[in-house]
């Protein structure tokens, strides 16, 4: 008898294979999902080759959040939008480094709403530090037409009905959540396809790291001042923070601890965005067993009032979100 050696599960396939435990698991989902693995493996590929192809540096213009946009951000964002433009059940996409969104289907055809931030950590291009493209995918109301695409866009996190990232590091690794656990691939530059690495990863209930940008802590809310000193002075906790939140939250996911990114005085609602940052992340934590809140609710629960939205975020072990929050 012939044996057959261990099956190779690409992203796609492993969606379908889903079929039955995930609703969305269709192969028409798997044709939208091909379009993110399609864009990400050509980011994968400009990131490795940044320094020789003089894509690194500023593109000379600001975003509309106003930060000085990296030619490698508008590279990924055009690719973004190249890959998931032609698919005939996308509906609408949405991009961090765009104004307004781009309504590419009617209501009808365009059934999903795909949210992403093309480069997160995009500052720390230059020195070589892991960086990365979160998404999150949205249904679309058939119901609302015309000019009513802000209120479809604006869905709180809870309704995703899949979000993940690519982590561009020492390897490229994509997580995905369709509600039904959290998925890790890795991406085999040889051939040029994600194969799976992980099924139903679970981040440790509890850990003791805590990541955040500490030169702000004086301007911390009173909470998480007490609960950084908790931490170092009783806790025993060390402390990693690469400025990369993909990469940030990545290790949090494998290692456990908790991520934090409050508000302050001059910037209360914090820096990171709701629904191309927190939101995509929140549901990842959640499917994985951790938890993620602004301080006050869930995250998912958030009802977003505008489409560039910041919110605090503290995300990580559901024991550490948890410790925070009774500080
Ligand atoms: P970006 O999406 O423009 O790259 O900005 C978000 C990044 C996150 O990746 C990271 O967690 C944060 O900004 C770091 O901010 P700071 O430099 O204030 O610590
Ligand atoms: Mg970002």
């Amino acid at each position: 008898m012939t044996t057959i050696a261990p099956r190779i599960t690409t992203v796609e396939r492993h969606m379908l294979d889903l079929n039955g435990r995930n609703p969305h698991a269709t192969p028409e989902f798997s044709w939208l999902m091909s379009g993110i693995t399609l864009a990400t493996k050509i980011i994968a590929s400009y990131v490795q080759r940044a320094g020789l192809m003089e894509i690194i540096g500023e593109a000379g213009r600001v975003n509309v959040q106003g930060e000085v946009v990296q030619k490698l951000d508008e590279f990924a964002n055009d690719t973004l939008r190249r890959c998931l433009g032609y698919r005939k059940n996308i509906g609408i996409l949405v991009s961090e480094e765009d104004e307004e969104p781009h309504v590419i289907q009617e209501a009808e055809s365009g059934k999903y709403i795909v949210l992403f931030d093309p480069l997160d950590g995009s500052s720390n291009i230059n020195a070589n530090v892991s960086i990365g493209t979160i998404f999150s995918i949205l249904h679309r109301d058939p119901a609302v037409t015309g000019n009513d695409v802000k209120s479809q866009i604006l869905q709180p996190g809870c309704k995703q009905v899949a979000a993940g990232y690519v982590i561009y590091g020492s390897s490229t690794v994509l997580a995905y959540t369709a509600g039904a656990g959290v998925h890790m691939f890795t991406l085999d530059p040889s051939i040029g396809a994600y194969l799976l690495a992980e099924e139903n990863v679970k981040m440790p209930e509890t850990g003791n790291t805590y990541s955040c940008n500490e030169a702000y802590e004086k301007n911390f809310p009173n909470g998480i001042r007490r609960y950084l000193k908790w931490a170092k002075e009783d806790g025993g906790f060390s402390s990693r923070y690469i400025g990369s939140l993909v990469a940030d939250f990545h290790r949090t996911l494998i290692r456990g601890g908790v991520f934090l990114y409050p508000g302050t005085p001059k910037a209360p609602e914090g820096k990171l965005r709701l629904l191309y940052e927190a939101n995509p992340l929140a549901f990842v934590a959640e499917q994985a067993g951790g938890m993620a809140s602004d301080g006050e609710q869930r995250i998912l629960d958030k009802q977003p009032t505008t489409m560039h939205q910041r919110t605090p975020l503290i995300i990580g072990s559901k024991n550490e979100v948890e410790r925070v929050l009774t500080f």
